[in-house]
C-alpha cells in the first residue's frame, strides 16, 4: 500500500524541486540586544537564494511583487528567510554572489543557488562544496580577513534538491536510509569546513515537511499533508539533529545550531489552517497563491503570444505557499518568528 502510493506520488516528487529550476515585527519579545555579527554567508539553495539563479523564474513575473515590487530573483513573492536571519542579526541582506563585483561585500555574501543541492542535483548550479569553495578564494584573495570571519554568522540550508534527484535517479524509496546517512555525512564535512574557513556561529536549517508542499499535496487535492512523505524529513532530521550536537560537543561549544523549519511549518500551517476552516474567505495554507495551468503548474509562465498561464490569488500576504515549493513572505515570516529563539539560543 505504502509503496503504490509512494509510486504514484514519484512523478509528483519530480516535479518537487527540480521544476522550480529552478525583515521584522516579532511576537515574543527579547528586549534590545546588539548583534555582534557584521556580516551573513549563506549555502544552499532557493529556500535562501536572493538572486544568484538569473535564468530562472524567480526573475520572471510575478515574482517579487511584494518586495522588491518587481522579480529580482527570490523565489518569493518577497522577502526570504536570508532577509529575515540578516535583519536578525542586524544587518542588510548580503549580496548575492553572482553580484560581488558590482555590489558591496560588506555585510557578507550569498552563495545559494536555486535548485541546488549538497550533492550535484540535476540543475546544473554550484552544489554546497563548490559555494563554500567560492569562499574560500575570497578569504585567498583577502576580501575577507580572519577578524571578518570572526564576526560572521552563516546559514545552511538543505531544502530537498538532493532527495528529489534521488528519488528520479533511483526510484525506489528502499534505499532511502542509507542515503539520508551519506547526505548528512556530506552536510557534516561541509559545516566543519565553513567553521574551519573561521565562521564560529553556523545556523543549519532542518528539512521541511516535503509531504505539505503543494506540488505534493495537490493529490488530496491540497486538503491535507501526504504524511507518509513526511516521514524522509522526520528521519533526516533526527539523524541530523544528532550530528549537529555531537559536532558541538567535539567543539566544546556551540558552534552550530539548528533551524527547525519542519515543525515551523507544520505549525504555522496549522495555525492557518484552523483560521480558514472558520472563515473560507482565508487562504488555504496548503495551496498556493500563484498557480500555473500546466500539469507541473508552473507560476510565471507565459506562452509564445504572451498569453499568462497561471493565477494569482487575491492577498498573497494572506497565503502561506506561493509557488508549488516555496513560502511567500508572509510564510517566511511567520516561520522566522518561531525561529527567533533558537536563533538568539545560537548566538547567546
Ligand atoms: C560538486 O560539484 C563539483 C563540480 O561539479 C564536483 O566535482 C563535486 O564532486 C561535487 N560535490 C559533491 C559532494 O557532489
Ligand atoms: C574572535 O571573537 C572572539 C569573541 O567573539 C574573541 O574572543 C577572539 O579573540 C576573536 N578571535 C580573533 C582571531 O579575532
Ligand atoms: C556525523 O558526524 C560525525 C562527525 O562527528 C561523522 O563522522 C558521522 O559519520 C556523521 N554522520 C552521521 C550520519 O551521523
Ligand atoms: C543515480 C543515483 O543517484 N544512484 C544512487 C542510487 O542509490 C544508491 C544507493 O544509495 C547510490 O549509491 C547511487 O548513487
Amino acid at each position: 500500500m505504502a509503496k503504490q502510493l509512494i509510486n504514484a506520488l514519484l512523478p509528483l516528487v519530480l516535479v518537487l524541486f527540480i521544476l522550480t529550476e529552478v525583515a521584522e515585527g516579532t511576537k515574543k519579545s527579547y528586549g534590545v540586544y546588539k548583534s555582534k555579527y557584521e556580516k551573513l554567508f549563506v549555502f544552499g539553495d532557493s529556500y535562501v537564494d536572493t538572486g544568484n539563479f538569473i535564468h530562472s523564474s524567480s526573475y520572471k513575473i510575478p515574482y517579487g511583487i511584494t518586495f522588491p515590487g518587481k522579480p529580482a530573483g527570490r523565489f518569493c513573492d518577497g522577502r526570504v528567510l536570508t532577509d529575515y536571519i540578516a535583519s536578525f542579526l542586524k544587518i542588510e541582506t548580503p549580496t548575492p554572489y553572482t553580484f560581488r563585483k558590482s555590489s558591496n561585500q560588506q555585510y557578507g555574501i550569498n552563495f545559494a543557488y536555486g535548485g541546488t543541492g549538497v550533492f550535484q542535483t540535476l540543475v546544473d548550479g554550484p552544489n554546497m562544496t563548490v559555494q563554500i569553495d567560492s569562499l574560500e578564494k575570497l578569504i585567498q584573495q583577502n576580501v575577507y580577513t580572519k577578524q571578518d570571519l570572526n564576526s560572521s554568522f552563516a546559514l545552511v540550508s538543505v531544502s530537498g534538491n538532493d532527495y528529489t534527484a534521488f528519488l528520479v535517479n533511483n526510484r525506489t524509496l528502499t534505499e532511502i536510509k542509507s542515503f539520508t546517512e551519506s547526505l548528512i555525512n556530506q552536510i557534516s564535512i561541509n559545516i566543519q569546513r565553513i567553521h574551519k574557513l573561521g565562521i564560529n556561529k553556523i545556523a543549519i536549517g532542518l528539512l521541511g515537511p516535503i509531504g505539505c508542499l503543494p506540488s505534493i499535496n495537490r493529490v488530496t487535492f491540497h486538503l491535507a499533508c501526504v504524511d507518509i512523505l513526511n516521514k524522509i524529513p522526520e528521519n533526516h532530521n533526527k539523524i541530523l539533529l544528532q550530528n549537529v550536537s555531537q559536532l558541538n560537543q567535539r567543539v566544546g561549544k556551540t558552534v552550530f545550531g539548528t533551524l527547525d523549519l519542519y515543525n515551523a511549518f507544520l505549525s504555522t500551517i496549522e495555525t492557518m489552517k484552523k483560521k480558514h476552516e472558520e472563515d473560507p474567505s482565508l487562504m488555504n495554507p496548503l495551496e498556493q497563491c500563484c498557480k500555473g495551468e500546466d500539469l507541473a503548474q508552473t507560476c510565471g509562465k507565459v506562452d509564445d503570444s504572451g498569453e499568462v498561464k497561471y493565477s494569482l490569488c487575491d492577498k498573497p500576504e494572506l497565503s502561506f505557499f506561493w509557488d508549488n515549493v516555496h513560502p511567500t513572505q508572509n510564510g517566511w515570516h511567520a516561520v522566522y518568528t518561531l525561529l527567533q529563539s533558537s536563533l538568539h539560543q545560537l548566538i547567546s
